[in-house]
């Protein structure tokens, strides 16, 4: 080859390199979204909705296959942010119980008896609290999109009817997240146990655990009286919101009407998401109730005196908590729950 018309070849060679590097980094063929559960749980389809209506309205530019059981990460889903971070994961719908070790603030929402109903996850989430917290897991290296939810989450276990913290005296539960739910369980008199939720469900098949905490949407499709827990109790402790995100590099790459696109397509999955985890429980006589109490499992119903003692039990560590957290954050989110439209 002539000098000249090699350098015409390396010059066009390169430039084709950079033009195929160049949309490799910005559009990928496919991207994957981490989730803990699968599409037959309402956090599942919120996952399938939101990655359906980027597919419809970006007219297949940009493809989405889902990864339940945070399998991107072998399960460990206290590890999902930071994989999140680094770009293991490109999108995920997740757990704001999940994401708590990495970024304290998340604690919120698992602070003791702090939302006594769902206009008090809205007064949050929907409010000032979520605007700060959008602020805060943007800092800590993702994109925020919209807010979903898995729900309020109840006790089970295979051993007895719990009505009151004597009852939970010495019960293997359980949990996952940050410490924040070690202190619970301990104050309560329980033995709280960290495990991830793929490892839980052989626990509680093999007795090995008592129980558990998980809103009552788990514990139907993960059919959770199958695995010997036959006891509920309704105490509404704590909710864990769900938050659509993405990795930050991710979408610097795709173009601002596309980034528009999948924002908006968020905001409409985590909406219908929330509506299909409160299916059957904020409806009169809450029908999933009545579902889960025909499959031989009891369910109490605690007085409010009753669940006033779990609160009283657990003052300590949300005060201590509190200050984990951030005493200014908690306090204005007292202050929404307070001011909340019921
Ligand atoms: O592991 C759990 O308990 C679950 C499925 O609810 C979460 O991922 C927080």
């Amino acid at each position: 080859m002539k000098v000249r018309s090699f350098l015409k070849f390396a010059v066009a060679a390169t430039a084709l390199a950079y033009a195929a590097a160049g949309s490799a980094q910005q559009y990928k063929s496919e991207y994957r979204m981490s989730l803990v559960v699968g599409t037959a749980f309402p956090w599942g389809k919120g996952g399938q909705i939101w990655a359906d209506l980027i597919k419809e309205r970006t007219q297949g530019r940009i493809n989405i296959k889902l990864y339940p059981g945070v399998s991107l990460i072998q399960g460990d889903q206290t590890r999902e942010f930071s994989a999140l971070r680094q770009g293991v994961i490109d999108m995920a719908v997740g757990s704001t119980i999940n994401w708590s070790p990495q970024v304290k603030e998340l604690n919120l929402f698992s602070l003791p008896f702090l939302m006594p109903d769902y206009a008090a996850i809205d007064a949050l989430t929907q409010g000032e609290v979520g605007k700060k917290m959008f602020v805060t897991l943007d800092k800590a290296g993702v994109v925020p999109l919209a807010w979903g939810e898995n729900g309020y989450r109840e006790l089970t276990n295979s051993k007895r009817p719990v009505r009151s913290p004597a009852d939970l005296k010495g019960l293997k539960i359980r949990v996952v997240g940050s410490p924040l739910f070690l202190d619970t369980f301990s104050a309560l008199g329980a033995n709280p146990t960290q495990m991830t939720w793929a490892d839980a469900q052989p626990a509680f098949a093999s007795g090995a655990v008592d129980g558990q905490e998980n809103p009552m949407s788990i514990f139907t499709a993960a059919k959770l009286h199958n695995v010997g827990q036959k006891n509920v109790t309704m105490w509404g402790y704590v909710a864990d919101p769900l938050v659509f995100v993405v990795n930050k590099e991710i979408w610097a790459g795709w173009t601002p009407a596309d980034q528009a696109v999948v924002r908006q397509a968020a905001v409409d999955a985590g909406k219908q998401e929330i509506e299909i985890a409160r299916k059957g429980l904020i409806d009169a006589g809450q029908p999933l109730l009545k579902d889960i109490a025909a499959l031989g499992v009891n369910i109490v119903q605690l007085s409010p005196a009753e669940r006033d003692e779990f609160v009283k039990a657990t003052r300590p560590v949300y005060e201590k908590w509190k200050k984990t957290i951030g005493v200014e954050l908690v306090t204005t989110a007292e202050k929404a729950i307070a001011a909340r439209k019921k």
